[in-house]
């Protein structure tokens, strides 16, 4: 079985008030030609189609042609598209019943008593088992049992069986997604890959925009198409689709990548870190004028400074007769900044690392990084409040609560 897998385009996505429309089409144009050479047994969508749950209506249109084209470059060859936390679990199945006639799959919810439902079988390759975003806490360790043992009843035991799903994964590269504003960090929509199960010969995985590889090799983020935001292009992002190969159930998925040149490229004046405000623009001024990216600049402010009152036009002057579009200023204080690499420490941790980090030094880090000093007087209150917690957690042991 062959499976071209992609994830999280964010169609419809307002971009600094920029339309990323022509980024969208080049994209889907870049996957069809790959489909028409590669000629899949399926392709997998695994979530964020759309940046918001209720689309623009050119934006389903949109959608709705692209698919067309996906589907007649390969006319073979089974979609399997599910939901992920931007879609709506509902809208996505809306029109699930005539896509269904051209071989298109579109999973939006998962039912604990029809599970079956959700497996698509490829014919004579394989099956794929298509599991949507959700943040029903009825995904416990039942739930991927039930699966599993659903899967083992309905499959042969000796073609691949592919798991497709929407989540974050414990021991994950989340840079580029802000780890401590996000709300499935820090353990509580994160699921440990272990719950999942043996079953499965590829994990293909959507929502972390990283791509990247784990499960000894087994299971993957292949990663948004195109950068979704600025942070996404920084520390060896690589942005692009996956081409997963195996024959047989028990093999090892064999994994290529086709990356994807984005036509507005997004940049970081400078591209690490920040720099004063002259520096800045002088690097804006040298910028290429034949590059049409979308820039971001990074700008460092000491003491009390201010950013000029002229900012705008000072912007317009260095890009003007260029094809590179300003998108947004990121300021930071030098406090902020002079600590940034302790709160750096913060975000390119893995999960297993953040746990083992002690609460002040994940309370400080967050806190620097918020531009607030953490002083001993604070360190003295704090270990006050933890060691209570600590104890009433102690007694809550002991009596058996
Ligand atoms: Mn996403």
């Amino acid at each position: 079985m062959k499976i071209i897998h992609t994830s999280d385009w964010h169609l419809g996505q307002n971009f600094y008030g920029f339309d990323r429309r022509p980024d969208h089409e080049h994209m889907i144009g870049a996957l069809t030609d790959l489909i028409i050479s590669e000629k899949p047994d399926a392709l997998i969508v695994a979530g964020d189609i759309y940046d918001t749950q209720t689309p623009g209506l050119a934006v389903q249109k949109m959608f709705v042609e692209s698919m067309m084209a996906l589907h007649k470059a390969h006319p073979a060859m089974a979609i399997v598209c599910i939901s992920g936390n931007h879609d709506s679990a509902s809208r996505h199945e809306i029109h699930q019943t005539p896509w269904s006639v051209l071989n298109v799959h579109m999973l939006g919810k998962i039912d604990s008593d029809s599970l079956q439902d959700n497996i698509v079988q490829i014919e004579d390759k394989g099956w794929i088992v298509a599991v949507p975003y959700t943040n029903d806490r009825f995904l416990d360790d039942e739930f991927y049992r039930k699966l599993q043992e659903t899967v083992t009843e309905n499959t042969d035991g000796l073609k691949p069986v592919i798991y497709v799903g929407h989540a974050a994964m414990k021991d994950c590269d989340f840079t580029g997604h802000d780890i401590l504003n996000d709300r499935f960090i820090g353990g509580i929509e994160c699921t440990d890959i272990i719950e999942l199960g043996d079953t499965y010969d590829y994990i293909a995985l959507g929502h972390i925009h990283k791509a990247q590889t784990f499960k000894s090799g087994r299971a993957r983020y292949c990663g948004s198409p195109l950068p979704v935001g600025f942070d996404e292009v920084r520390r060896g992002y690589e942005h692009g689709f996956t081409i997963m190969e195996i024959t047989a159930h028990g093999d090892m998925p064999q994994i290529r990548t086709k990356d994807l040149e984005s036509i507005h490229p997004l940049v970081n004046i400078p591209a690490e870190g920040h720099a004063e405000w002259a520096s800045v623009i002088d690097e804006l001024k040298n910028f290429p004028p034949e590059i049409p990216a979308y820039i971001r600049l990074n700008v460092l402010l000491k003491d009390d400074q201010m950013l000029p009152y002229d900012k705008e036009n000072q912007i317009m002057a260095a890009l003007h007769g260029k094809q590179g579009r300003y998108a947004m200023l990121n300021p930071t204080r030098e406090q902020t900044a002079r600590t940034e690499n302790h709160g750096g420490i913060l975000k390119s941790m893995s999960m297993e690392e953040l746990l083992k980090t002690s609460p002040l030094t994940v309370l400080q880090s967050y806190a620097e990084m918020e531009g607030f000093i953490f002083t001993e007087n604070h360190v003295e209150m704090f270990n006050e409040v933890l060691e209570s917690v600590n104890k009433a957690e102690n007694e809550d042991q002991e009596t058996g609560n």
